[in-house]
Formats: C-alpha cells, sequence, structure tokens
C-alpha cells in the first residue's frame, strides 16, 4: 500500500494530492492514509503537508526501501515480496534461508551493506553500505539443472540493458557474467541452486552492482579493476530504479527461457558482449589447469564460452576467467 501511495505522489510531483484522493483511490480510510504518510516519512521520505491541504513529494531520495522499489514496479512475479535489510553477510544466504522455508519464487532480498558478499568459488566481494545494490532474487524455475546456467546469461543481459536504460553507461557483458565498463567491472552475479536428481528445489540470483560507489570505497587490492556507474558517468544514480529495471528485464527474460524462446535472450547477450570475436586468454578456475588462448567465437545455449583455439579446433569452456588481450577492454 505504501509503495501505491508513493507511486501517486511521484506521478503528481509538485502537485499537492489531498488524503481525501489518496484514500478513494486505494480504497482506504483517511486515516490510515494519513498512517501510512507518517510511516513513510520516518523512513525518509520528504513528504510536506497534510490531510486537507494535501501531500507533496518534494524530491525522491536515493532510499533504497521495499516501497521504493515496489513503487512502479513492473513485473508480475519478481519482487512481489521484497526484504530490505541494513546489513547482511550475504542477501544470497538470507534468500536461501527463505527459500528453504518456502518463500515463494519473486522473492527480492535487497541489503544495504554485506559484511561478507561473495563472488563466486569462494571470492569475497566488496558490498559497503549506502552506494550499491546488492540484490538477491529467488526462483523456482522447473528447468533440468543444467539448464539453470542460462538465468546467469540472463541475469547479466537484464543488468546491462538496466544500467544503459537508467545511465549514461555504455556497459557490455564479460563472459561469463561481469558486466563492464572501461574494462572494469561494474557487476557480478553469483547464481545458486540447490537441487537434486529429480528436480531444482530453487535457484537464487545474486547480482552485485556498484552503482554509486567512489573509488576509495573500494578495497585497495580491486581499486584499478572495479569501477560504477558513478565513477563512470560522474553523477550518481537511483539505486531503486536500477532495482527495478533489473527485475523487470530479468523478469522478461526469464519468461523467455521458460517458453523455450532463450534464443532471444543468447541473442541480446551476443549483442552486449565485450568478449566475442576477440583474442582472450582463459585463465583456469582450478589449480593445475593450463591457461588457454584463442578467440572467443561464441557462446552455446549452455553459457559455454566456444574457443578456436590457434590449431583450429574449436574448445567448449564451461568455467573460467577471461583475460581480454591484448588490452582488457
Ligand atoms: P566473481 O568471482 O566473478 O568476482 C569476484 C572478484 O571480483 C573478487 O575476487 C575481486 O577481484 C573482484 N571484486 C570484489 N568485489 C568487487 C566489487 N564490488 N566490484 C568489482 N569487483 C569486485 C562475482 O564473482 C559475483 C558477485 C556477486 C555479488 C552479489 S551481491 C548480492 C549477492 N550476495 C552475495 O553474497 N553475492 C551476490
Amino acid at each position: 500500500m505504501r509503495a501505491r501511495i508513493l507511486e501517486i505522489l511521484r506521478e503528481n510531483r509538485g502537485r499537492p494530492v489531498s488524503g481525501e484522493e489518496l484514500a478513494r483511490a486505494l480504497g482506504l480510510s483517511r486515516t490510515s492514509v494519513w498512517k501510512h504518510v507518517t510511516a513513510l516519512r520516518r523512513a525518509g521520505y520528504p513528504i510536506e503537508g497534510s490531510p486537507r491541504r494535501g501531500y507533496v513529494l518534494e524530491s525522491v531520495p536515493d532510499l533504497l526501501t521495499a516501497e521504493e522499489i515496489r513503487s512502479g514496479l513492473a513485473t508480475e512475479v519478481l519482487g512481489r515480496q521484497v526484504e530490505v535489510r541494513q546489513s547482511v553477510s550475504s542477501t544470497n544466504d538470507l534468500a536461501k534461508e527463505r527459500a528453504r522455508r518456502g518463500a515463494p519464487e519473486g522473492l527480492v532480498v535487497v541489503a544495504e551493506e554485506q559484511t561478507a558478499g561473495r563472488g563466486r568459488l569462494g571470492r569475497a566481494w566488496a558490498s559497503p553500505p549506502g552506494v550499491g545494490l546488492w540484490m538477491s532474487v529467488l526462483l523456482r524455475p522447473p528447468l533440468p539443472a543444467p539448464e539453470v546456467a542460462r538465468l546467469t546469461l540472463a541475469a547479466a543481459v537484464a543488468v546491462a540493458e538496466a544500467v544503459r536504460a537508467v545511465s549514461d553507461v555504455p556497459c557490455g557483458i564479460k563472459w561469463p557474467n561481469d558486466v563492464v565498463a572501461g574494462g572494469r567491472k561494474l557487476c557480478g552475479i553469483l547464481t545458486e541452486i540447490e537441487a537434486d536428481w529429480e528436480r531444482v528445489h530453487f535457484v537464487v540470483v545474486g547480482i552485485g552492482v556498484n552503482v554509486n560507489t567512489p573509488a576509495a570505497a573500494f578495497p585497495p587490492e580491486i581499486r584499478e579493476s572495479a569501477t560504477s556507474i558513478r565513477i563512470e558517468q560522474g553523477r550518481p544514480a537511483p539505486r531503486a530504479a536500477l532495482a527495478r529495471a533489473i527485475l523487470a528485464g530479468l523478469e522478461h527474460a526469464y519468461r523467455e527461457t521458460l517458453a523455450g524462446r532463450f534464443d532471444g535472450v543468447l541473442a541480446r547477450w551476443r549483442a552486449l558482449s565485450v568478449t566475442l570475436g576477440r583474442p582472450v586468454r582463459i585463465l583456469p578456475v582450478a589449480e593445475g589447469q593450463p591457461a588457454l588462448a584463442g578467440v572467443a567465437e561464441d557462446v552455446d545455449g549452455d553459457g559455454a564460452l566456444l574457443l578456436r583455439l590457434p590449431d583450429g579446433r574449436l574448445h567448449r569452456v564451461l568455467a573460467g576467467e577471461v583475460s581480454l588481450r591484448p588490452a582488457d577492454t
């Protein structure tokens, strides 16, 4: 309900909307409208006015509240339940905990800060407070486990398109799942799955975007390799609007995937890729494996990279880290 109130106030930016109008539009009593407005003020929204004179939303602050994310959210399933925390160890862990207790598909967990944000293979993901979008989405796809990798590609497409929609940053996708700008990492995606032989119980797609992170907030060891929307375009971007755009794009790509139209998602992935067509080195994920060099020719339906080796053979790479040569772009 608070999300709807915000939506109406936002549509009427600058024009007061009376308590009565809101009450009528939402089928509430004026007292409960007033209670919701009071709660929104407490959450940090600068809402001026009174029930009689009308309420005005003075400005839209960059708050990452459930109301803010849900208000104007153009999805049916993703985000129908949104849980926002100030600080968690990892939004993926919280989403998995909720999933094991039966949380519905579409649950979104967001935190202002992660104290133990995770990347792939046990790597750490720096998640400083107040400046990023650290978000996990719970899905229960009726897909065989090997096809779940497709959802990571779908998420990368959703993030890259959303970043382009809410900012001026021309980002691209670096195989397998990084969204990069100017050769630096803007976003990482960690997809985790719980399944048995018969079926997938759930999938948690964890998305970390450096939105308004100043360079100094990155740990020194990644300052050269990481970037944020704010660093790239020289001004901040609205985090909740980015979250909404990602959720809408992901829901669309998810539906396409389930409906057997993953080809369309893959085509968009290819169009956004900064890896394909370039000479690359694949750094192994496990010790003892050799690094591979070749030309990144394509990705297949499982998200594997098809690498053309110098001897002409086509090699399928399922996991690894890409280094683009000669200079990382
Ligand atoms: P990854 O393994 O591809 O990338 C991790 C590597 O990226 C680190 O080893 C480090 O070099 C670099 N790195 C760490 N933090 C950042 C950062 N903030 N920006 C750019 N580079 C960084 C990528 O794994 C997957 C990341 C998923 C993060 C989301 S946030 C919400 C959810 N919760 C959670 O714990 N993880 C996911």
